[in-house]
């Protein structure tokens, strides 16, 4: 039947705004009760992930977006630069304002940054239960000439007005793609899923568009080597072509090298010690097809 050959859709979204504006609001509201806290431990991921929407369509992964507030020193110059990075590798970025206060340089500061990135942005105007339906069409004017937002999109977090609209909007710009995260637990080792998608990062951003979105990376084994102190951390990276794995093995192994050099180095600030990361490389056909492979890939554990 029509709907068994739907194909899943998963991708990552990031959600920026200046405090206040709703965005664990909106992340409450969207998420239900399935929210996943991930991590606590903030400024050591580069993407901290704040929750995970599952439906029938597929699965969304936000994070949060640290430093995209305006730096006050040079440790947050740095910051700014990752979360500048972070907006570019995700499939969307969802800019929240309050529809009740007035453009200030929180706004503009983001706006500024948004410049940068070249992944598609949504303006979501929160709290419309708050102001005058007219009110609206005056913000949408003013933000439509500030930047090239892909929707705008009015909502009330609070009490669920076009927050249907908004997660529509959302699964169509996401891609087929595999359940990176179980459905309905919470993991005891969200440190793996974050390995592997520093891990993918580093592929996509190493390779570009050779080799697109069709890998999947998965964390195998992570134990402590005989003298307590260095994790070993065996990792698959999965392609779909002969062609793609010949790419990421790289001449003389040079790319796997250095994939490896900076997954490791990401992985280290991450666990806040010493990593030993093995790589490899597999070729499954349409694997993201496969239901039965995902679980194998250690998706679902
Ligand atoms: P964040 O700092 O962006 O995460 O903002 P919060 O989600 O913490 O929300 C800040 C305040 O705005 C809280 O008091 C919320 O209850 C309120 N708020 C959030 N969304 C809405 C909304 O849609 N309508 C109204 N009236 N208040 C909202
Ligand atoms: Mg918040
Ligand atoms: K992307």
């Amino acid at each position: 039947n029509r709907k068994a050959q739907k194909s899943f859709k998963s991708g990552f979204v990031s959600i920026v705004g200046r405090p206040n504006v709703g965005k664990s609001t909106l992340l409450n509201h969207l998420v239900g009760q399935k929210v996943a806290i991930m991590s606590n431990k903030p400024q050591t991921t580069r993407n901290k992930i704040t929750a995970v929407l599952n439906t029938e369509e597929g699965q969304v992964i936000f994070l949060d977006t640290p430093g995209i507030h305006k730096p006050k020193s040079k440790l947050g110059d740095y910051m700014v630069s990752v979360a500048e990075n972070t907006l570019n590798e995700v499939d969307l970025v969802l800019f929240v304002i309050d529809a009740t206060e007035k453009r200030g340089a929180g706004d503009e500061y983001i706006i500024e940054r948004l410049g940068q990135v070249k992944t598609p942005v949504f303006l979501v105007i929160n709290k419309i239960d708050k102001v005058h339906p007219e009110a609206l069409l005056p913000i949408i004017d003013e933000y439509r000439q500030l930047y090239p937002f892909k929707q705008i999109i009015p909502i009330s977090a609070m009490e669920g007005n076009n927050t249907g609209s908004l997660v529509q909007a959302i699964f169509e710009e996401m891609e087929e793609g595999p359940m990176f995260y179980p459905a309905d637990q919470i993991t005891d080792h969200p440190e793996r899923f974050v390995m592997a998608e520093l891990i993918r990062e580093k592929v996509l951003h190493l390779t570009r568009e050779e080799v697109p979105h069709s890998i999947a990376v998965t964390i195998e084994e992570v134990k402590r080597g005989e003298n307590g102190k260095t994790l070993y951390i065996y990792a698959a990276i999965y392609v779909e072509r002969d062609s793609q794995k010949g790419i990421l093995i790289g001449e003389k192994g040079q790319m796997l090298k250095e994939i490896g050099k900076r997954a490791r180095t990401d992985i280290e600030r991450l666990m806040g010690e010493k990593v030993f990361l093995e790589l490899w490389i597999k070729v499954k056909k349409d694997w993201r097809n496969q239901e039965r492979m995902l679980r194998n890939f250690g998706f679902y554990n």
